[in-house]
C-alpha cells in the first residue's frame, strides 16, 4: 500500500491538526479504520479531547484576525496553490479515498478532481466578491452592499465524499476570509488526514499562520456536538442524514447561527415517451449503482411511461447484468462495497420492506459472499417494481436500489410523481420533446435544487450551487453564488453632503 506511506497515514494517526501543527498520537480514544473493500484494518485515529477542541478553536480565531485582512485575490493564491499540490496527489489520494469509503478508483480519483476544480474556481472567485451599488433616496448619500469574512466555518461531511464536500465549502470559504475547522465523518477520517498533510505543505511554503484550515475527529455525538452547540461558529455547513441535519438544524438555530444543510435524497429520472434511450440508460445505470448508491444525488426513482416500459425494463435488467462487482481499486469492476455491514443491514432491510408493501424485486438485491466479498460489505445492485404510494419510495436507502414506476398520462402526472417525496435534491428528464424539457424547468416543474435534462441525477459540476429543497434542508454549496452564505452582507451608507436629510421624509428639528 504505498499510497499510503507517500500520504503520510500510518498505523496510528493523529486526528487533530490546526494547519502545520499535529497532536501527539493519543493512547487513548482511539477508533480503528477498517476498509469495506476487504475488511482490513487501515490504521487508527486519535479523536479530539475537549481541551484540544478549545485549543483549535482559540487557533483558528486568532487566525481569522489575520486572514481577513489579507486581500482577497492574495488567500485566493493560496487555495490555488493548494489547486496545485492536490493535482500531484491525486492518484493517491482517490486511491485513498476509493480504499476507505469503497468507491470506485476512478470515482476516487474523480473526487481528487472535483476538489481540483473548485480551488480553481475559488481563486478565480477569490476577485469577485462583488457588492452592488443601490439607489439612497436621498441628496448626497452614496448606498451600497458589501461582503465580509464571517469568522470560523464548521464543515461536518459524510463519508460519501470523504474530501470532495469539504473542498467545496473549506476552498469558497477561505477566499471569502474565513477560517475552517473539518470535522470529517468517522467513518473515513484517514482521508481527511491525508489531505490536511497536503494543503499543510502549501501553508509551510507561504509561512501561513496555524488555524486557517484546522482537522477535528470524532464521532458526531462528541465532537460534532460541540461545533454545532460552539456560538464562535457562526457558521455550519453540514452534510449528512435528514435525522441528523434536523437535530443538527434546531441546535444551530437554537444559537441563531447560521447552517448550510445538504441533505438526503430521493432523485427521480423521468423517461417520457420521447426519451433517446441510448442517453438515458446509461445515466440511469451510472446514476443509480455509481458509488455503490451511495451518492446524495443517486438516481433512486425511474419514472417511465407506459410506452416504454417493458424495452426499459429488459434494457435495464441487461446492462444491471453486466455490472462487475468488486475490489474498487480493480478498473474493471463498476461497483464496489457498501460503506459497512449496518449500511448492508440496512439495504437488505429496505428489500425486505419492498415485499412487504407488495413490491416486486426485479433483479439482485442479495449480499454477496466469496473470497473477493470477505469484508461482507458487498451487494448486488437491485431493481425492484413498486408502486408510487408505498412508503417505502418516499425514504432514501442509500444503496444501489432502484425503483421503477410507470405512469400513463402526460409528463405533467410524472412530475407530479417525482415531486411527491419529502426530498428534493437532484432530478433529471430524458426526452426530445421541447414542450416536455420546458414544462419539467417550468414553475409547476421540478421542484428540486437541481434539475437536469437528457443527464442523470448524478455527478453534478462544480460551477453550479450544489444543494437543494424540502427535507434536503435548503442549503447550497460550491459554485455560481453559494459563496455569499460564507460572508456577512452589509448595508452601507454614506452621507457625503452638509445636511442631514432623515429617511421618509421624516423632520426632527431640535
Ligand atoms: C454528495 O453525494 O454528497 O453531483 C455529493 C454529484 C457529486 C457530488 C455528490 N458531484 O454526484
Amino acid at each position: 500500500m504505498d499510497f499510503l506511506k507517500t500520504l503520510g497515514v500510518s498505523q496510528h494517526n493523529s486526528g487533530t491538526s490546526t494547519g502545520l501543527w499535529w497532536d501527539s498520537v493519543q493512547a487513548e480514544n482511539k477508533i480503528p479504520i477498517t476498509s469495506p473493500v476487504d475488511g482490513k484494518h487501515i490504521g487508527s485515529v486519535s479523536t479530539t479531547p475537549p481541551e484540544l477542541y478549545e485549543h483549535i478553536i482559540k487557533t483558528a480565531q486568532s487566525a481569522f484576525l489575520s486572514w481577513r485582512m489579507v486581500p482577497a485575490p492574495k488567500r485566493g493564491e493560496i487555495v490555488r496553490q493548494i489547486g496545485l499540490m492536490l493535482r500531484q496527489y491525486k492518484e493517491p489520494l482517490g486511491r485513498l479515498v476509493s480504499y476507505e469509503m469503497g468507491k470506485s478508483l476512478q470515482e476516487g480519483i474523480g473526487e481528487v478532481q472535483e476538489m481540483i476544480d473548485i480551488c480553481d474556481y475559488a481563486a478565480g472567485q477569490s476577485r469577485m466578491l462583488s457588492g452592488v451599488p443601490l439607489q439612497s433616496e436621498r441628496p448626497a448619500h452614496r448606498m451600497y452592499e458589501q461582503y465580509l469574512p464571517l469568522g470560523i466555518v464548521g464543515i461536518e461531511t459524510a463519508f460519501n465524499f470523504p474530501v470532495a464536500v469539504w473542498s467545496w465549502n473549506a476552498m469558497i470559504a477561505a477566499v471569502c476570509g474565513d477560517v475552517s475547522i473539518w470535522k470529517p465523518s468517522s467513518m473515513v477520517p484517514l482521508s481527511a488526514i491525508a489531505t490536511q498533510k497536503i494543503i499543510g505543505r502549501v501553508l509551510e511554503a507561504n509561512n501561513l499562520p496555524e488555524g486557517i484550515f484546522s482537522l477535528i475527529t470524532g464521532t458526531g455525538k462528541n465532537v460534532g456536538e460541540r461545533l454545532l452547540r460552539d456560538p464562535r461558529i457562526p457558521l455550519i455547513s453540514f452534510t449528512g442524514s435528514v435525522r441528523v441535519g434536523r437535530y443538527a438544524a434546531e441546535v444551530v438555530a437554537g444559537r441563531l447561527g447560521k447552517s448550510i444543510l445538504e441533505l438526503s435524497g430521493n432523485n427521480a429520472v423521468i423517461l417520457t415517451e420521447h426519451a433517446d434511450l441510448a442517453l438515458a440508460i446509461p445515466a440511469v445505470v451510472f446514476g443509480s449503482v455509481g458509488t455503490a448508491g451511495q451518492r446524495c444525488t443517486t438516481t433512486r426513482r425511474l419514472i417511465v411511461h407506459d410506452s416504454i416500459y417493458n424495452k426499459v425494463e429488459e434494457a435495464l435488467v441487461n446492462a444491471y447484468k453486466s455490472i462487475r462487482i468488486g475490489d474498487p481499486l480493480d478498473e474493471r469492476n463498476h461497483m464496489g462495497p457498501l460503506i459497512s455491514k449496518d449500511a448492508v443491514a440496512r439495504y437488505v432491510a429496505a428489500l425486505e420492506e419492498v415485499k412487504k408493501q407488495s413490491g416486486r424485486v426485479i433483479y439482485g438485491g442479495t449480499v454477496l459472499s466469496g473470497k473477493e466479498y470477505e469484508s461482507g460489505c458487498y451487494v448486488m445492485p437491485a431493481l425492484a417494481e413498486v408502486g408510487k404510494q408505498y412508503p417505502v419510495v418516499k425514504t432514501e436507502t442509500f444503496g444501489p436500489l432502484l425503483y421503477l414506476l410507470n405512469y400513463s398520462g402526460p409528463v405533467t402526472e410524472a412530475i407530479a410523481m417525482q415531486n411527491d417525496v419529502p426530498q428534493g435534491l437532484s432530478s433529471s428528464i430524458f426526452t426530445r420533446d421541447l414542450q416536455q424539457a420546458e414544462e419539467f424547468l417550468a414553475q409547476a416543474g421540478s421542484d428540486c435544487g437541481i434539475a437536469n435534462v437528457n443527464i442523470g441525477t448524478s455527478g453534478a459540476e462544480i460551477g453550479g450551487a450544489f444543494g437543494g429543497e424540502k427535507e434536503t434542508g435548503g442549503g447550497r454549496e460550491a459554485g455560481s453564488d453559494s459563496w455569499k452564505a460564507y460572508m456577512r452582507r452589509q448595508t452601507v451608507t454614506v452621507n457625503y453632503g452638509r445636511d442631514l436629510p432623515l429617511a421618509q421624509g421624516i423632520q426632527f428639528d431640535i
